[in-house]
């Protein structure tokens, strides 16, 4: 299979998932329902599910198991964009080529939609694909990404950061927690559904993998700051120079273009090496991690 036709079935069984463990529209709060579904399905690049479904079958998951913690990770990432997008954070209009959930519906209904995909994603990990001792793993694997020691807490230092000067460390920090952290656990919950199938994680493996995921987590931050100068916002699916215009440290910023191109092709170069004691199983984590820094959008 080449990794086109992988990636097309990765991601037909991806929004397969998204839809069955959404709630339906026609439950009632239906127009909950229906914004939450606006908000996660038919767009998005899917980088979290891709990177799930190639960790776990690097350690022989279950495509059910992987189906469904794709879907709590896609979750909790379209949760972050929504309330990123509103007017208390970055007061963005545009998002996934479409008008952003506050702009579409109200205010109130984004903080909903953002709230109640948090818990979704939860219920996903919850479900009866796994056994209690994978739920219990997967769980908290996911609370800690994408809590204040993850994801909330590098929004946090991002917020905080506007309008001041970053050294290139605390702008790393930042990153690896913001998005670093969940993208980290997508490669993680992959390979810890397959591993505890097996009878118990390695953590050799798992550091090898968590040296790539810091690699291509970097990578991915790197690539996005470079694409915010570089592209358009029809291209990108939302409103680009946006960094430069809030007074956001990014790596061009403090590097330059050129030298951020640099760190990316290096970057992408780290998480091969870190492969490496994989061989060939690992063929589409390499993958992906050249599509993370070749990306256009
Ligand atoms: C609100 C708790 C909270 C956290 C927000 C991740 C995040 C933290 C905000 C997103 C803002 C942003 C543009 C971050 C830069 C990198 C990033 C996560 C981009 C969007 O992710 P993609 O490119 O988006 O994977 P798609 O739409 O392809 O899924």
């Amino acid at each position: 299979m080449t990794f086109e036709q992988w990636m097309r079935s990765v991601l037909d069984r991806v929004e397969g998932a998204l839809e069955q463990y959404l709630p339906a529209e026609s439950i009632e709060p239906a127009k909950l329902h229906e914004a939450m579904r606006y908000a996660v399905l038919g767009g998005g690049k899917r980088v979290r599910p891709l990177l799930c479904h190639a960790a776990g079958e690097l350690t022989g998951a279950k495509a059910e198991c992987l189906d469904a913690a794709s879907a709590a990770l896609e979750m909790i990432h379209v949760y972050s964009l929504v309330h990123d997008d509103m007017p208390c954070m970055d007061d963005d209009d545009l998002r996934r080529g479409k008008p952003t959930v506050h702009v579409k519906y109200d205010e109130a209904t984004a903080l909903l939609v953002g709230d109640a995909l948090q818990s979704q994603a939860f219920v996903a990990l919850t479900s009866d694909v796994f056994t209690p001792a994978q739920q219990a793993a997967l769980v908290r694997e996911l609370a800690l990404a994408s809590g204040s020691i993850g994801m909330a807490g590098g929004q946090a230092i991002d917020l905080a950061s506007v309008g001041h000067t970053l050294t290139r460390p605390q702008l790393e920090t930042m990153h690896r927690l913001k998005t670093g952290a969940l993208l980290r656990a997508a490669v993680r919950m992959g390979a810890l559904t397959g591993q505890l199938d097996n009878g118990g994680p390695d953590a050799k493996a798992l550091q090898a993998l968590d040296a790539y995921s810091a690699a291509v987590g970097l990578a991915f931050q790197v690539v996005d700051d470079i694409l915010d100068v570089t592209t358009d916002s029809a291209t990108l699916g939302k409103t680009a120079g946006k960094d430069a215009k809030d007074g956001k440290p990014t790596y061009v910023s403090i590097i330059g273009l050129d030298a951020s191109r640099t760190l990316a092709a290096q970057l992408r170069s780290d998480a091969h090496d870190a492969l490496a004691p994989f061989g060939a199983r690992a063929q589409r984590l390499a993958e992906l991690a050249d599509l993370v820094v070749n990306r256009v959008s």
